[in-house]
């Protein structure tokens, strides 16, 4: 296919990527460092072109449980990192987080993605434990996709995870550059983090890995990232850019403009052509949705019900109580880029497809 731009190899890889031959890191690279607005639209257009190609107009939406948010790490880009004083620690008991999925269920959300900070309480002192015990229950109870993000977990309770059929685990390594990882992730180790993905899959379970964009990586760090992604295999792919948050050392930071998550996005379709890539709502709520999946995002996470209690990760509070946060609050602005909500169908069946190739792989 002909893309009419200046830059004619940008042109030619467009092309390419658009008749379903992914760019080499070294077309990538070219892509990265090209100026030009005519390049940067044909990007975003080819990005979302091969989004449909793979998933037609249809979009996929999660819900969010943020169900404890005590935190043993400090990483210098959260909230809830153990020496801020800032955030409202709690922690949601089985029959709270049960409500909240029951809400999202009737909300016809596909997954519910059950997030907590490295709750010492549960990761130490019960060695993950309780964890399991929650999600065998809402497995129990509702035939609805369920993905963890727990952090580093060791493998023993990865299996005992994918037994009590989770289906995703999510585990965003922030970048592939380990220098800038050491000064993010302040002394995790990266190997430990990396493993454990490779763990979860070796378990059965769906993959998520993700990168943060406006913390010191340079546009080359980018591309690294997402061909490291693509290495590890991952299902879902994401990029947020930071929000600087109050009481952390990336307070005074600025946050990205969001045309640099579109870029990351957009080349992270290129790449990751039939793999997930998510709009979070929790960057910066509902008014970067649409750009973001016109650059190639085709999930909609971070919905959140209201009236519970729940906080956000990036956006603590944004439009939570005001019940903004909801599947029926975001489907005009789908409708007008003419999109629609997947049937939950089509999502198990994705994600029932994935999980076989892992196990025959
Ligand atoms: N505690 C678990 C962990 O760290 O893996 C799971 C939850 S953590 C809150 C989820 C992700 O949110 C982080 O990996 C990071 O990518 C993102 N995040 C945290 N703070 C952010 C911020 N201020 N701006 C943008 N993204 C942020
Ligand atoms: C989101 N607030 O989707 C959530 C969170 C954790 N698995 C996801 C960062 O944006
Ligand atoms: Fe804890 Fe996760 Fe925040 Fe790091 S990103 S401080 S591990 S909640």
């Amino acid at each position: 296919m002909r893309i009419d731009i200046a830059d004619e190899r940008a042109a030619e890889i467009l092309g390419d990527a658009l008749d379903g031959k992914a760019p080499s890191k070294e077309e990538m690279r070219h892509l990265a460092t090209v100026e030009g607005t005519d390049v940067s639209l044909s990007l975003f257009q080819v990005a979302r072109r091969i989004t449909e190609k793979n998933f037609g107009h249809r979009i996929f939406i999660y819900g969010f449980i943020y169900f404890s948010t005590y935190c043993r790490n400090d990483c210098s880009f959260c909230y809830y990192r153990r020496t801020n004083r800032g955030p409202q620690r709690y922690r949601k008991s089985l029959e709270q987080i049960t409500e909240a999925v029951q809400s999202l269920d009737e909300e016809g959300i596909h997954l519910v993605d059950l997030t907590m900070g490295e709750d010492p309480q549960m990761v130490e002192e019960k060695g993950l434990l309780p964890i399991i015990e929650i999600c065998r229950e809402i497995k129990r109870r509702y035939d609805i996709p369920l993905m963890i993000s727990p952090g580093v977990a060791p493998r023993s309770i990865l299996h005992e995870l994918a037994r009590a059929g989770v289906d995703w685990y999510a585990l965003y390594q922030e970048t592939h550059n380990r220098e800038l990882y050491s000064k993010l992730r302040i002394g995790q180790s990266y190997e430990g983090r990396q493993k454990a993905k490779i763990d979860a899959m070796r378990e059965g379970m769906l993959v998520e890995d993700g990168i943060l964009l406006g913390v010191g990586e340079t546009p080359m760090d980018v591309v690294d990232s997402v061909y490291e992604m693509l290495a590890g295999r991952a299902h879902q792919v994401r990029a947020m850019g930071l929000m600087p948050q109050p009481g952390t050392p990336l307070e005074g930071a600025r946050a990205p403009p969001i045309f640099e998550e579109m870029k990351a996005i957009a080349m992270m379709r290129l790449v990751h052509q039939d793999r997930l890539i998510p709009a979070s709502y929790d960057v910066d709520g509902i008014k970067g949705l649409e750009l973001r999946i016109l650059a190639g995002a085709n999930v909609v996470t971070s919905l959140i019900p209201p009236d519970r209690g729940l906080k956000g990760v990036a956006q603590a509070d944004l439009d939570i109580e005001s019940s903004a946060r909801t599947a029926k609050s975001i489907m005009p602005y789908l409708g007008r880029l003419d999109l629609e909500i997947a049937g939950r169908n089509e999502y198990m069946e994705w994600v029932e497809r994935e999980k076989c190739h892992i196990r025959r792989a």
